[in-house]
């Protein structure tokens, strides 16, 4: 056995006699994730790309937009041969156009390893060739890290100093948790995560909850909770009507708002009318509920909570700025569990008590092109070059794409509106993907390149907030002809002549050398290498900034134009947004129909990661993704538990197995995202995904023109019982046909 590390955990593993992986959690960590389960197909599935790729279209017609993507055959080719054309179309795009119609943001999670990491490489190697058109912000918190600034000063005061769980544990005595607390996302870290401190943590919390989500299983089953079963997307009314209680009672803490904030009287005056029997009818929470809620909230030490997905709707800032306001408006912000809190139950660093060390990582060098979108504008950039949208008080304009370079990232799992994104495809001259898989984005690429996966490679591996720094061992050798994305990029650099910048003359296995020394001397490597890895030093208590702004806010005054908490921002006011005024409101969101998706984080994996793996496989209902609907939707609909439904709106359906659970709110039907997308070609009915990915059913709009942010986290759908002939899924299989020299192998 020999260790590695992964985003939801460290393990040690081994290849079998029988060519199985075996795989131990690490003996340090008490909740090791149920999603090692699905690290066996990372190994030898018949969705490995095994040789490179190149669609036919474009090996017989050359680079150029086209319609096929998505849709035509593939023909592997020589590594040789790809590499040459490949090297000879980014300097044809590059001389040609400029750098700048080089897309090279390439979002993705990719796997853990700080110097094997997919867009670092990419990035590094793009920035030595003259440059790319990059992406800003994440699909995560993309819409929270271009608010907060504005609100509080910076996005990492709240999301990165937060109060810990021991201190949550000590001092609060009421999380009112918008969006839960879900246990199933803090098993995950990006980077790693040996010590699962959080699982634990949070399902001892002995304090109440009051539960405000559409789901009842979005906080463990161990916590004491009150279930406020809240229709999707309103929660900022419940917000709102919560601060109008506070008002008419008094109950709010003046003097803290005085000397703390700015804006506090306009934001209260437009609460007069939001009184809880008007939030009442929006949220379809009891106005008498609401106004107990509200006085339990002042009478003990409250953390107000917001989980990420709440931000990723259409308006996704009112519910982050309310709460904040809320928050402010019981005067505990900077005391031990008090104030506002944003991603408890979102990711496992938050509130997590490991070490924050800087841990090392690949230099990427500097890109001279200084275009940017934000990272959810993909499908607007390619289908719009040159026009101009508004982003964060700027008029910016999209630029002309040639090329698009994705390395470590899956957009046809992590962007909405996956028929649009399709279309979008079909603009660009080439689109090369990296992949261990054959994804969908591979799918629709005209080069694809098989790359090695973590467990395929040596490097160095930590998280946020981890304990141990992992000497990340070789498990297993490359599937297929597969190539470490160094090892592809070293070797276009050679063809393009910058072999020497690209590398510095380093293996891979020099570089993590050099890495590790440029970090720390002792151990030495070789000693770190043979343990396995290094135990950290314990983290304390982290500074918090809120604690030092309560004590003075003179003295440490918050990154803002006032130095305060901005109830009220004149910078947000003054750039006239009719989606995001200057201080948090209700906003209705603008789609309706007979039931609100939630397409929230599996349980069964990582995003799309491994989805052909046993823990996610065991998940799917009829092979399809699981979707989950009340009771009372299901009967209305003629649908029982173990049916095939067609999830359908305006843009497109999908597929899916239905499981009936009163846990959902009635109104909420609820589908996770990470099924592979599986487009059914010629289906009567439309654009239909036979496997059930949600974003087949998710708009492309932004949560609002402040941030640009991803809003996918809900769509208006109807459901239907499937009766028709139902089409197999193909995503799970290999789209090269099988030949002669390899067995013809089936998805298990
Ligand atoms: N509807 C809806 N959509 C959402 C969300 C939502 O809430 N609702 N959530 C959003 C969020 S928060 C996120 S973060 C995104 C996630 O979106 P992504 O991060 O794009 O999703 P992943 O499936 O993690 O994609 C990583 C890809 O990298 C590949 N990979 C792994 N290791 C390597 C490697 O070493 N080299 C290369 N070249 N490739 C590698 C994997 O096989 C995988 O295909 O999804 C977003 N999409
Ligand atoms: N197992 C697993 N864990 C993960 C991930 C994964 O793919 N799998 N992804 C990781 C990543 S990249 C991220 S960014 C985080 C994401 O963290 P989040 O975005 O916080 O996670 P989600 O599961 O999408 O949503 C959390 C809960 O919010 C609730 N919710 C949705 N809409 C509303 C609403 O309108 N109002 C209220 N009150 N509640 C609502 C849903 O019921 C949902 O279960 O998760 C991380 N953890
Ligand atoms: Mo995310």
């Amino acid at each position: 056995m020999k260790p590695t590390t992964s985003h939801w955990g460290a393990f040690s593993a081994e290849v079998d006699a029988e060519g199985r992986l075996r795989v131990e959690p690490h003996p340090a960590d008490p909740a090791p994730s149920p999603l090692l389960g699905n690290l066996g197909a990372a190994l030898d599935h018949p969705t490995r790309v095994a040789r490179p790729a190149v669609r036919r279209g474009w090996l017989e017609n050359g680079p150029g937009p086209d319609d096929r993507r998505g849709r035509d055959e593939f023909v592997e080719v020589p590594w040789d041969d790809v590499l040459d054309r490949l090297a000879a179309e980014l300097d044809r795009v590059r001389t040609g156009h400029g750098n700048q119609a080089i897309f090279g943001g390439s979002y993705g999670w990719a796997s853990a390893g700080r110097f094997h990491h997919a867009q670092s490489q990419l990035h590094r190697f793009l920035n030595t060739i003259g440059g790319f058109t990059a992406s800003r912000n994440s699909y995560s918190n993309g819409t929270s890290s271009v608010l907060l600034p504005h609100v509080v000063g910076d996005t990492h005061a709240v999301l990165r100093q937060a109060s810990t769980w021991p201190t949550i544990a000590e001092h609060t005595e009421l999380i009112v948790a918008f969006g839960g607390v879900p246990e199933k996302n803090v098993f995950v870290t990006p980077g790693g995560v040996t010590v699962h401190g959080t699982p634990g943590h949070l399902t001892r919390f002995g304090g109440r909850v009051a539960l405000i989500s559409p789901l009842r299983d979005d906080v463990p089953s161990t916590v004491d909770a009150r279930w406020y079963p809240i229709r999707p997307a309103t929660d900022t009314a419940l917000m709102l009507a919560l601060a109008h209680t506070l008002v008419a009672e008094g109950l709010h803490d003046r003097g803290f708002l005085d000397r703390y904030c700015v804006g506090y009287p306009e934001f209260e005056r437009s609460l007069l009318d939001k009184d809880p029997e008007w939030a009442a009818g929006i949220t379809g929470i009891p106005a008498a509920d609401i106004v107990a809620l509200a006085r339990e909230m002042a009478a003990h030490r409250t953390l107000v909570t917001v989980t990420w997905s709440l931000q990723r709707t259409e308006f996704g800032e009112q519910p982050v700025w309310a709460g904040i306001a809320l928050a402010a408006m019981l005067g505990q912000i900077g005391l031990p569990g008090g104030g506002f809190g944003h991603g408890y139950g979102s990711m496992g660093d938050v509130g997590d008590t490991g070490p924050e060390l800087r841990i090392p990582h690949l230099p990427q060098g500097v890109n001279p092109v200084g275009e940017f979108i934000p990272v959810a504008r993909i499908a607007d950039l390619l289908l719009h070059p040159g026009e101009s949208y508004d982003y964060d008080g700027e008029v910016r304009r999209y630029p002309d794409t040639r090329l698009v370079y994705w390395a470590g990232g899956n957009p046809f799992h992590h962007h909405q509106d996956l028929n649009r994104l399709r279309r979008a495809f079909t603009r660009p001259d080439t689109v090369v993907v990296h992949e261990p898989h054959w994804t969908a984005t591979a799918r629709h690429a005209d080069i694809v390149l098989p790359a090695t996966t973590a467990l395929e490679r040596e490097d160095l591996g930590s998280g946020r907030r981890d304990t141990h720094v992992v000497a990340m061992h070789r498990i297993a050798s490359p599937a297929g002809e597969a190539r470490d994305d160094y090892a592809i990029f070293a070797a276009l650099a050679a063809r393009l002549g910058v072999s020497g910048a690209f590398t510095e003359g380093r293996s891979a296995r020099q570089w993590l050398e050099h890495l590790y020394r440029g970090w720390r001397s002792e151990p030495a490597f070789d000693e770190f290498w043979a343990a396995g890895g290094l135990r950290l030093p314990p983290g304390r208590e982290h500074h918090t900034l809120f604690a030092d702004f309560r004590a003075d806010p003179d003295a440490h005054p918050l990154k803002t134009p006032s130095g305060r908490i901005e109830i009220t921002s004149a910078t947000v006011a003054g750039f006239g947004y009719p989606d995001c005024p200057g201080h948090p409101v209700w906003l209705a969101p603008t789609e309706t129909g007979p039931l609100r998706l939630i397409a929230n984080q599996p349980h069964t994996r990582l995003h799309s990661q491994l989805d052909a793996g046993d823990t996610s496989r065991a998940g799917k209902v009829a092979g399809r993704e699981r979707i989950r609907l009340n009771p009372a939707d299901a009967a209305a609909r003629g649908i029982t538990t173990g049916d095939v439904v067609r999830v359908f709106n305006n843009r497109g359906a999908c597929l899916a197995g239905a499981v009936l659970d009163d846990a959902l709110r009635p109104g909420v039907a609820q589908l996770p995202t990470g099924a592979w997308f599986d487009p059914v070609e010629d289906h009567a009915g439309g654009p239909l995904c036979a496997h059930g990915n949600p974003n087949v059913l998710t708009a492309d709009i932004p949560s609002s023109r402040l941030s640009q942010g991803c809003a996918g986290q809900h769509a208006a759908v109807d459901v239907e019982r499937f009766d028709g002939p139902l089409p197999e899924v193909r995503a799970l299989r290999s789209p090269i046909p099988p030949q002669v020299d390899r067995p013809a192998t089936v998805p298990r």
